[in-house]
């Protein structure tokens, strides 16, 4: 198959000569870009917002910009150093600690970031949920972490099932309320009578910070333990990838109920000092647009899913906005489909930068940067700092061009230091020094790194083995369709055959001859045992609040097989 290469940007970037750097750098060199580098003391509330409120030019500068259909408001660093002190102050008053859990469900808001860096001041470690969690969601959650404190809106304290959380003590509610017993706390109430001074916790690097629940394809879903350390990692990658300048209107469209929306959508840009756009509620192409064109966001990082839509939605969508402010768009949580590259190229004139990581991993480990050419449908290159192979069962390395379990070797800053009481689970993670993804790949003579799929996910069919990524890719590249879901369905003779669920553009009616048609388009474009024996058209592809096609579900659902967790399942 002939590989695309799309050329590096032109013009200035953070990260000039990837290979020099990947030879000479060290994580220690890093740590001399931080005020803890002598003390050995740190707290990332205050490496992000404190310490640009206390820079005389600095603390009038908006660090949020934050807008949903309802609501528009500017923090600056200053206004949020103080607001979270003030926040601090009250989970002091009622008795919060160095390494206690107080988790978050709510929705993007102002509050929200005062109390996420209030927490953190505190020393207590911060529990992020998405805000469409259900009750079960919430209770599994808060009942493995213990978390003593929950800070809510009063429409979610419904799904908050509190006669089985004894541990949860306090409940701090965010708006309007008519909630009374002692367990509930006034937000505004609380926060006008608190003092905007606060003694920040000083910690040490390997202190908890974060705990993100990420679900397992069975059982249930693992606290995913991360540590203040990780910000030098957060920090090098929001120079390099993200390629963060001074003036940067930067917007990262994920949750902060999803990792993404913790290390890149709080931590490395507020690291940087850069204005940080939030925006809330649901969007559609026009929205996204708008939004750029509103704020004039010049670094755009965002997910396959939004992407594909933009697609679909084509070009008529692009030039109704001004959206000459972008200058640097990346994508993460999914394989970025090949199509969506190059249409982007010719859209916005851009190049999307991909970018591999996990929860597990804490930070973006395998990515394309600007100085670095593309190829369509690569994950690119690790960053400095970080080895990455392409492995076997027992942890040996593989040749080039081999597909199997893509594995980093151990201790790069932003890794998991547990996952919370399970710590089989954790030491499962690794074989022979490697950490060890479950997501299947190759690497290629070049050093690029290709998805194939989640390792449980790749189909054996007829004894070839198929990543559904590269169907899935072929079929959304036909002009009838919009996103595509792929499986291996078990088959007497073939072991699996391939199953395609699809969901149409507008203007095109489901025919069996269009079914055809499309399957012949895969079997020409890619080859003949990568072509879909059946097909499926839906309403839509089942996804994570994330983003990510749901292939479990799918499959699942094919074979009328239990479900197993679907809490992090978008409605
Ligand atoms: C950051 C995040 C991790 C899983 C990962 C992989 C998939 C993420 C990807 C990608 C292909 C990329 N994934 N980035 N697959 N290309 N650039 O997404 O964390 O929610 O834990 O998901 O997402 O399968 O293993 P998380």
């Amino acid at each position: 198959m002939d590989v695309q290469k799309i050329p590096a940007r032109e013009g200035n970037h953070n990260l000039k000569n990837y290979e020099k750097m990947r030879e000479q750098f060290s994580w220690e060199d890093m740590k001399k870009n931080f005020s803890w580098n002598e003390t050995g003391k740190v707290n990332m509330a205050y490496e992000a917002i404190d310490r640009h409120a206390e820079n005389p030019e600095k603390k009038d500068k908006t660090a949020l910009l934050y807008s949903s259909p309802d609501r528009e408001e500017k923090l600056t660093f200053s206004d949020l150093s103080k607001q979270s002190n003030q926040f601090a102050n009250v989970l002091k008053k009622y008795d919060v600690k160095k390494g206690d859990r107080v988790f978050l469900f709510m929705p993007r808001s102002p509050e929200f970031y005062a109390a996420f860096f209030g927490i953190l001041k505190t020393g207590a470690i911060a529990g992020p949920l998405f805000e469409a969690f259900m009750e079960q969601a919430v209770r599994d959650r808060l009942q493995d972490s213990e978390a003593t404190v929950l800070i809510t809106t009063p429409d979610l304290l419904y799904r908050v099932p509190q006669e089985d959380l004894p541990s949860l003590e306090k409940i701090i509610l965010v708006g309007e309320n008519n909630e009374s017993g002692e367990q509930y706390i006034d937000y505004h109430e609380e926060m006008k009578s608190a003092s905007e001074d606060f003694a920040i916790e000083w910690l040490d690097l390997e202190d908890g910070m974060l705990l993100h629940y990420t679900s397992g394809s069975t059982g249930k879903p693992k606290g995913v333990y991360h540590v203040h350390n990780a910000m030098i990692q957060h920090y090098a990658t929001g120079e390099w990838v993200l390629d963060l300048e001074e003036d940067d209107v930067y917007w990262c469209t994920a949750d902060p109920g999803w990792v993404t929306g913790t290390s890149y959508g709080i931590f490395a840009p507020w690291l940087h000092g850069v204005t940080n756009v939030v925006r809330g509620g649901r969007f559609t192409p026009d929205d996204w647009y708008g939004t750029i064109e509103k704020f004039k966001v010049t670094v755009w990082y965002t997910a396959p899913t939004a992407l594909r839509k933009l697609v679909s939605a084509g070009e008529e969508a692009v030039k109704r906005h001004d959206l000459s402010s972008l200058r640097h768009i990346m994508s993460v949580g999914e394989p970025l489909n090949p199509e969506v590259v190059t249409w982007g190229l010719k859209a916005f004139d851009l190049r999307i930068h991909d970018t591999w990581w996990m929860t597990e991993t804490g930070a973006q480990l395998i990515v394309n940067i600007p100085s670095m050419e593309i190829r369509p449908g690569s994950m690119g290159k690790p960053i400095p700092g970080v080895e990455a192979s392409i492995v076997d069962n027992e942890g040996n390395e593989l040749p080039p061009n081999q597909m199997g379990n893509l594995a980093i070797k151990e201790g790069w800053p932003a890794m998991m230091r547990a996952v919370w009481k399970r710590p089989e689970k954790f030491e499962s993670y690794f074989i022979n020094g490697w950490y060890v993804s479950g997501d299947s790949a190759y690497k290629d003579e070049d050093g690029y790194f290709w998805f194939q799929g989640r390792l449980d996910d790749v189909i054996n069919t007829s004894g070839e083995r198929v990543g559904p990524f590269e169907v899935e890719s072929k079929l959304i590249e036909h002009p009838a369709v919009a996103e595509a879901g792929v499986i291996g369905k078990p088959h007497p003779e073939r072991g699996e055959i391939i199953k395609a669920f699809i969901t149409l553009n507008d203007g095109y009616e489901e025919s069996d001859d269009l079914l055809e048609e499309i399957r012949q388009f895969v079997k020409t474009g890619l080859s003949a045992h990568a072509a879909p024996r059946e097909m499926e058209i839906r309403d839509s592809i089942p996804k994570t609040r994330s983003g990510k096609i749901m292939r479990r579900l799918l499959k699942s659902w094919e074979l009328g097989l239990p479900t197993g967790d679907t809490s992090t399942l978008e409605e």
